[in-house]
C-alpha cells in the first residue's frame, strides 16, 4: 500500500486505516481509493476485526479528490474511469467504521466521512462541499448524506457556496457525533470503536445494514427489513450468551458467530 496505512489490531478487536499523503492533503486519487477498497475488504473478512476507524493526520482528514489528476479529464474518461465503483465497494463495508476526523473534510474527503457510520471531529475540524467552486458539484454522495443529515436549507448553502462549516456547527447540525480537543480526536474515536467492539459482532453488523437501509426505503418496508434481521440474531450463539449473560449477571462474551 502506497498511500494508507493499515494496522489490523490497532487496540483489541479494532483496526485503524491512516490516509497517507500528507503533502497532498490526503487527497482522494484513485490509486489511494483502490487501497482503501481492498483494505476495508481484507478487514471485512477478517474475524478478529469488529470495528474500523479510517483517519488522516492534524491537518487534514482529506481534501477532496485529487483535482489535478482530474482536471484534464473529459466526461466520457470519467465515465470509463468507473470510479464509484469503488465507492460502491466502500460503502458496502459490513462492519461498523468511525471516521476521526481533524482539519479538513473537504468535497470526497467529506464525503468520504460522511460514508462511514459515525464522525468523531477535533475541534479543529472543517467539513466542506467545495466543488462549485472549481466548477463542478459533489459527485460521491454528497448531495445526498448531508442534505440527510443536516436539512435542505443547510445542505443547499454548502453546496452552492462551497462554504465550510466548523466542527461545532457539523455537531450542532447533527452530522457528527462529537467534537473533542484536537490532541483527543483518535483517541475519542478509539473509545467509540471499543465501545462498538464489545458488542455482537453479528448483530453490530445487521444492525448496521439496517439503519442505512432506512435511507434506502420507506417505512413500511424498513420494518420489514428490520424485523428479517432481528430474527435472524436469534440464529447466533451471541444471541444465546448476551441473554443467558443478562440472567446469570456477568459480561457476555461474544465471539462473532
Ligand atoms: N487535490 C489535489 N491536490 C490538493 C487538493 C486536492 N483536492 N487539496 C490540496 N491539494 C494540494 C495542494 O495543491 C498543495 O500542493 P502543492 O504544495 O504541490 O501546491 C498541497 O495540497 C497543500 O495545499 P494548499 O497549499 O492549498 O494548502 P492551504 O492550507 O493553503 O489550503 C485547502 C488548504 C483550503 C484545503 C486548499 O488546498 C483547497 O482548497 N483544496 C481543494 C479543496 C477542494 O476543492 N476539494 C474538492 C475537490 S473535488 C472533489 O472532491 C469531488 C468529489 C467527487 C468525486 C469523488 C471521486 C473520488
Amino acid at each position: 500500500m502506497e498511500f494508507i496505512l493499515v494496522t489490523p489490531q490497532a487496540q483489541p478487536h479494532v483496526a485503524l486505516i491512516q490516509l497517507n499523503r500528507p503533502k497532498e492533503l490526503n487527497a482522494l486519487n484513485l490509486q489511494l481509493m483502490a487501497e482503501l477498497r481492498d483494505a476495508l475488504k481484507e478487514l471485512d473478512e477478517n474475524d478478529e476485526v469488529r470495528a474500523i476507524i479510517i483517519t488522516g493526520n492534524e491537518r487534514a482528514f482529506a481534501a477532496g479528490a485529487d483535482i489535478k489528476q482530474m482536471a484534464g479529464k473529459t466526461a466520457i474518461d470519467m465515465l470509463n474511469v468507473d470510479q464509484f465503483s469503488t465507492w460502491d465497494q466502500i460503502r458496502k463495508t459490513k462492519k461498523p467504521i468511525i471516521a476521526a476526523v481533524s482539519g479538513f473534510a473537504l468535497g470526497g474527503g467529506c464525503e468520504l466521512a460522511m460514508t462511514c457510520d459515525m464522525i468523531v471531529a477535533s475541534e479543529t475540524a472543517q467539513f466542506g462541499q467545495p466543488e462549485i467552486k472549481i466548477g463542478v458539484m459533489p459527485g460521491a454522495g454528497g448531495t445526498q448524506r448531508l442534505t440527510k443529515a443536516i436539512g435542505k436549507a443547510k445542505a443547499m448553502e454548502m453546496v452552492l457556496t462551497g462554504k465550510f462549516i466548523s466542527a461545532d456547527e457539523a455537531e450542532k447540525h447533527g452530522l457528527i457525533n462529537r467534537v473533542v480537543p484536537v490532541e483527543l480526536y483518535l483517541d475519542g474515536a478509539f473509545k467509540l470503536a471499543a465501545d462498538v467492539a464489545q458488542m455482537s459482532p453479528v448483530a453490530a453488523k445487521l444492525a448496521k445494514e439496517s439503519v442505512n437501509r432506512s435511507f434506502e426505503t420507506h417505512l413500511d418496508e424498513g420494518l420489514h427489513f428490520e424485523r428479517k434481521n432481528f430474527y435472524l440474531c436469534f440464529a447466533s450463539e451471541d444471541q444465546t450468551e448476551g441473554m443467558n449473560a443478562f440472567v446469570e449477571k456477568r459480561k457476555p462474551e461474544f465471539k462473532g458467530r
